[in-house]
């Protein structure tokens, strides 16, 4: 009886840890899949289309293993006040239907 009361108290608390362990992992997980900035250079901007050319080094998290240059959308067109042809950047982007987005930017310090 007593033995059969800690045996349930034991796993209980196990599973509470083990809860907790995978809501931590989960929660790390996400912060570093949101905080995945690439750096970059801008090249050209073109206000009209909401688009602006990156020269960047590789981003594993858009699957792009190689530095390179390319066109991306910019999801607020205000962002392309904010920098200018030759600034060093940071930015973040997703992979959507009508083409690789920004969707942060800003200056590198
Ligand atoms: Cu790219």
């Amino acid at each position: 009886m007593t033995m059969n009361n800690k045996e349930t108290v034991m796993k209980k608390i196990t599973h509470t840890l083990a809860v907790a362990g995978m809501a931590v992992m989960l929660s790390v997980t996400s912060a570093t899949a949101q905080s995945a900035a690439i750096s970059g250079e801008v090249k050209k901007i073109d206000e009209s289309t909401g688009k602006i050319t990156l020269k960047h080094g590789p981003a594993k998290s858009l699957g792009m293993n190689e530095p390179m240059t390319m066109v991306y959308r910019v999801k607020d067109p205000a962002m392309l006040t904010q920098v200018k042809v030759g600034d060093i950047v940071q930015f973040e982007a997703e992979e959507a239907a009508s083409g690789y987005t920004v969707t942060k930017l800003q200056k590198s310090k």
